[in-house]
């Protein structure tokens, strides 16, 4: 086996950077991570290919939290975003443009920076990709849109080109991907930070032969009309699958694949009853691991070792990472609560021993090695995720030691993040 070496840093031509999220894909969602309903062709060539990650975490529960920690580097608490930014009643505010994030670090490089797709971290322009650091944004801001008629869950229309309503037609799937192939194609000469945030597969469940469902200041049925929601889910699963396949072609025949590190995940799990979390406990909004742990593949020809990874990785390990590919060291620009892992990459050994957390709803869990400590509500649990990926067995009792260790991290954890002002709360 043979390791390549080379950062984008040292190597002779600089790297792009291409991030690919979806929404609510579960841990189970994808034919290379045991999806027996589903077909990833272009998903699964690129697990094969490069790196799938066992042991990889959204850093919240649902949507807007991940984005925030993603963006940032840092647990969500500290930008204020530890819950949803509803449509209903955070019109006003959002991620604060004097957070240093991903792009900002990118964009400071002299790198091209372009989103779209779901920003979901502020309604108020003032808030928007291109306050945050990206030159370009196409997409929308809230949880989720008209999959056609691009409206979302409250009736407003809710597409953009950067800070201005956009009328644009198209199957919104496939017009992230058309924007983004648009973008390859049309910077292949420059060094560029793509972020492809897909609205795939979060409700509402709509393939792309289906009708609009949703009309301005209409009754907007939040999960859509069709009753065969399986059915529609694996359409918008392929649309994706087909959508990052013309994204890799795009890269081909620019020749680019070589000079780009493309890194695919899911922004937390899935939703219950429609999407699989495979074995997993609990689903999206949970901090049972079906609610965190979640599909990654890294994916770099000639440069990355195929294989399988089982690091304990986060969203919010991905700034550094991508801040030490782009050459870049991240301690001159904050003080990530993320760590690099961009070594696993190249020359695999052992990361930093380190606890992390999460906090959402009623719950709040720690995570050290193998331990993981939750707490729902009144009830607390420890399990040993080697043995007990399923979380069913408590050993609180049997395991006082790293129970009350984890325990103790956590509230002192808790004690540092009450700190900060909450724009979103539990
Ligand atoms: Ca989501």
């Amino acid at each position: 086996m043979t390791y390549i070496l080379s950062t984008c840093s040292n190597s002779p031509d600089p790297c792009n950077i291409i991030l690919i999220m979806a929404d609510d894909m579960g841990y189970g969602d994808l034919a290379c991570y045991g999806s027996k309903d589903l077909q990833t062709p272009n998903l699964d060539a690129m697990a094969l290919k490069g790196i799938k990650f066992l042991d990889y975490h959204s850093s919240g529960a649902v949507c807007s939290p991940t984005r925030a920690a993603l963006m940032t580097g840092r647990y969500q608490q500290r930008s204020g975003i530890e819950g949803v930014v509803t449509a209903a009643r955070h019109r006003i505010g959002g991620l604060s443009p004097n957070e240093v994030t991903l792009s900002d670090i990118a964009s400071s490089e002299g790198y091209r920076t372009a989103m779209f797709g779901k920003w979901h971290l502020g309604y108020d322009t003032a808030h928007f990709p291109v306050k945050n650091g990206f030159d370009v944004f196409n997409g929308f801001v809230s949880g989720n849109i008209d999959y056609h008629s691009h409206i979302d869950q409250t009736g407003h229309y809710d597409w953009w080109d950067g800070t201005d309503s956009l009328f644009e037609e198209g199957y919104l799937t496939d017009l992230i991907t058309e924007k983004a192939v648009a973008f390859i194609d049309n910077n292949a000469n420059e060094q560029f930070f793509l972020y492809l945030a897909h609205g795939a597969p979060h409700y509402p469940y709509q393939g792309r032969l289906d009708k609009a469902d949703r009309i301005v200041n209409g009754k907007v049925p939040v999960v859509g009309t069709r009753k065969d929601r399986a059915g529609a889910y694996i359409e918008m699963i392929q649309a994706l699958d087909d959508g990052v396949g013309r994204v890799l072609a795009a890269l081909e025949r620019n020749n680019l694949s070589e000079k780009t590190f493309v890194f695919f995940c899911s922004d937390n799990g899935a939703t219950p009853n429609v999407g699989s979390n495979g074995i997993l406990r609990g689903a999206k909004s949970t901090l049972w691991e079906g609610g965190h742990r979640v599909p990654a593949i890294a994916y770099w020809p000639e440069k990355i070792e195929s294989g399988i990874n089982d690091d304990l990785i986060l969203s919010m390990d991905l700034l550094p990472t991508i801040a030490q590919l782009i050459g870049i060291d991240s301690k001159n620009y904050t003080l990530p609560d993320g760590i690099d892992f961009s070594q696993q990459l190249f020359n695999p050994s052992t990361l930093p021993e380190r606890t992390v957390y999460w906090r959402f709803n009623k719950f709040t869990a720690a995570r050290k090695e193998n331990w993981k400590y939750i707490k729902n509500k009144d009830q607390e649990y420890l399990f040993n995720l080697k043995t007990d990926l399923q979380e069913q067995n408590n050993l609180k009792d049997s395991e006082p030691e790293i129970f009350n260790i984890l325990r103790n991290s956590m509230r002192d954890w808790e004690e540092e993040m009450s700190q900060y002002k909450y724009f979103t709360g539990r």
